[in-house]
Formats: structure tokens, C-alpha cells, sequence
């Protein structure tokens, strides 16, 4: 089944021409996100990389208030010490899914993005924030640290000074301020955010897909990466990228002064 057509109980999938919509839908708790969502995201995630016909993905929250105000917090109360690590690692391999996707995921934040909210948001390789967004990491203010990587993503975006304040005061961080430390690329008036996403989803969709993948595999891999080893990697990608099809028919294309039919071969 395709990922647009699956249908799940929390996630509403909806197909822009090569662009998904992934909306977490649970309204009444402002999008939070419980065990059953996680695994329905899992599934959508793999039927999206799966489905040759979706190239991009936007994902946000049911509502005008809440992209998604965290984790449950009626299920985390419930969680000891083994199922909470082990909670935390499932959610971390969900948002790791989204993160190494090689079709590029971009969240329309729209609303509160507090917690494991925030951290799928961080989970994404681009944030536009609605001038309502509000990120956050409230979690220590209910005894628990963040625990689907947003210890790990918040300070290689922001800078680690920047995260530890975030993360020790659970402070609120409106969109204005999100832009300024680059959590957000782009500030955007509530009733157009998304449809820029989709915009900008359908823009890099017409980019060749293979150069796409690489360079959001160059750039993640290297980020953890001495600079030395980075540019190995690189350069690893430009030589493979060198024997595509598409290479030639981007380069063809453009002194023939034409758009170009990528292929993805
Ligand atoms: N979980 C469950 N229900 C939530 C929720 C959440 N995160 N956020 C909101 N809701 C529910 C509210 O309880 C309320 O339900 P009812 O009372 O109507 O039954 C409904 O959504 C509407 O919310 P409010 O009435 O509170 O709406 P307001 O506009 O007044 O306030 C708010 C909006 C977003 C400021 C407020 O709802 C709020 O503060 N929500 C909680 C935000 C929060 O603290 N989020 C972070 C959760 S901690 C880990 C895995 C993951 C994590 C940590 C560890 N391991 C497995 C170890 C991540 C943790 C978190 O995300």
C-alpha cells in the first residue's frame, strides 16, 4: 500500500502531487505523542521511503494551536526505569528514520512544538515555524530530561551554550527568537505555513534526487565527522553521483537551456 493511501488512527496522510502531508492528528491532547503514534509514524515513515512516487515530506499538527505538545505525559507517568529506556530508544529510532531519510522532510511547525515535539521537529532537516510556533523542552520541569535526541540535535543546531539554557530552564522559545538562533529557517504567517512548506517540499523535488540524497547524506554523516573525514565523505558522494545518469543530464540541461528530466538513475 502506498504511504499516501495507509490509513492509521493518529496520522492523516494526504498526497501533494510528488509532496506527503503527514499530520499528527490527535487533537483533544494537541497532537501529543503516545506509544501507538510513534508506531504509526514507524510504519508511515518505512511506506514513505518505500514509495517511489513520494519525493518529499511536510509534516504537522492537527489544529491551528499545536503542532505537538510533547509525549504523552499520561504514558510517561506510567513508564519505570527499564521501559523508559526503552521507550526512549524506540523513539529515537523513529525520529532517526525521518532524520536519515535520503527524500528530505520538512516541519510546518504550527504551534506549540514543546518536548518530544520539539525533538521531531529537530528530527527534520527543515524548520519553518507560523509566527504562533513555540518551541521548547519542558521536560525537566517534570523531572525527566528529553529523551528522543533533543539533548543531542537542540546543540548542534543552536550551539551547545544556547541548548543548555533551553533544556535546564524549560523555557518557552517563541518563533521570532527560534529564527534568530536558527532553530527556525523561516517565519511564516499561520495561514500560509502550509502551504510554503509544500512549496519548498515541491522545489527541491525537482532537484535530481540522487544529488538530493547525497547531499543530505554528506551533510548528517559529516556533522558528526572531523571536518578531514567529512569532506572524504564528500567527495566519496561526488564520484558516485559522477557516474548517474541524472549528472549529465543536470549538466546537458542547462547548456541546452532547458529544465531538466531527472530520473533518478
Ligand atoms: N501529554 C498529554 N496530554 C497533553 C499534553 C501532553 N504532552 N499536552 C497537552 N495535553 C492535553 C491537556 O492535558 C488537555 O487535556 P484535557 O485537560 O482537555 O483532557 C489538552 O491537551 C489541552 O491542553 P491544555 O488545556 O493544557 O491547553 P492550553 O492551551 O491551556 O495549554 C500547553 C497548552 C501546550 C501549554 C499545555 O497543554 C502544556 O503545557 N502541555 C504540556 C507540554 C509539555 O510539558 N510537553 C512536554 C512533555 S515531556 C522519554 C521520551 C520522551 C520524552 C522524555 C522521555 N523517555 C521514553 C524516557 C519527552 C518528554 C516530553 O515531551
Amino acid at each position: 500500500m502506498s504511504s499516501a493511501t495507509s490509513t492509521y488512527q493518529n496520522l492523516r496522510v494526504e498526497s501533494r502531487g510528488a509532496v506527503t502531508v503527514l499530520t499528527v492528528h490527535r487533537p483533544d491532547v494537541l497532537n501529543a505523542l503516545n506509544h501507538a503514534t510513534l508506531t504509526e509514524l514507524e510504519a508511515f515513515a518505512l511506506a514513505f521511503l518505500d514509495d517511489p512516487a513520494q519525493r518529499a515530506l511536510v509534516i504537522t499538527g492537527a489544529g491551528e494551536k499545536s503542532f505537538v505538545a510533547g509525549a504523552d505525559i499520561k504514558e510517561l507517568a506510567a513508564l519505570d526505569a527499564a521501559s523508559a529506556e526503552a521507550a526512549s530508544r524506540f523513539g529515537q529510532r523513529v525520529f532517526d528514520r525521518l532524520e536519515r531519510s535520503p527524500k528530505p522532510v520538512i516541519a510546518a511547525v504550527n504551534g506549540y512544538a514543546l518536548g518530544g515535539g520539539c525533538e521531531l521537529a529537530l528530527a527534520c532537516h527543515v524548520r519553518l515555524a507560523g509566527e504562533n510556533a513555540v518551541f521548547g523542552l519542558p521536560e525537566v520541569t517534570l523531572g525527566i530530561i528529553p529523551g528522543y535526541g533533543g539533548t543531542q540535535r537542540l546543540q548542534r543546531l543552536v550551539g551547545l551554550g544556547r541548548a543548555l539554557e533551553i533544556t535546564l530552564s524549560a523555557r518557552r522559545v517563541k518563533a521570532d527568537e527560534a529564527l534568530a538562533i536558527g532553530l527556525a529557517n523561516r517565519v511564516v504567517p499561520p495561514a500560509q505555513l502550509l502551504d510554503e512548506a509544500v512549496q519548498l517540499a515541491t522545489t527541491i523535488t525537482r532537484n535530481g534526487p540522487l544529488a538530493v540524497a547525497a547531499a543530505l547524506e554528506a551533510s548528517l554523516s559529516g556533522s558528526g565527522l572531523r571536518i578531514e573525514d567529512g569532506q572524504r565523505l564528500e567527495s566519496a558522494r561526488f564520484g558516485l553521483l559522477a557516474a548517474t545518469e541524472d549528472m549529465h543530464e543536470g549538466m546537458k540541461a542547462f547548456l541546452e537551456k532547458r529544465p531538466a528530466q531527472f530520473k533518478g538513475r
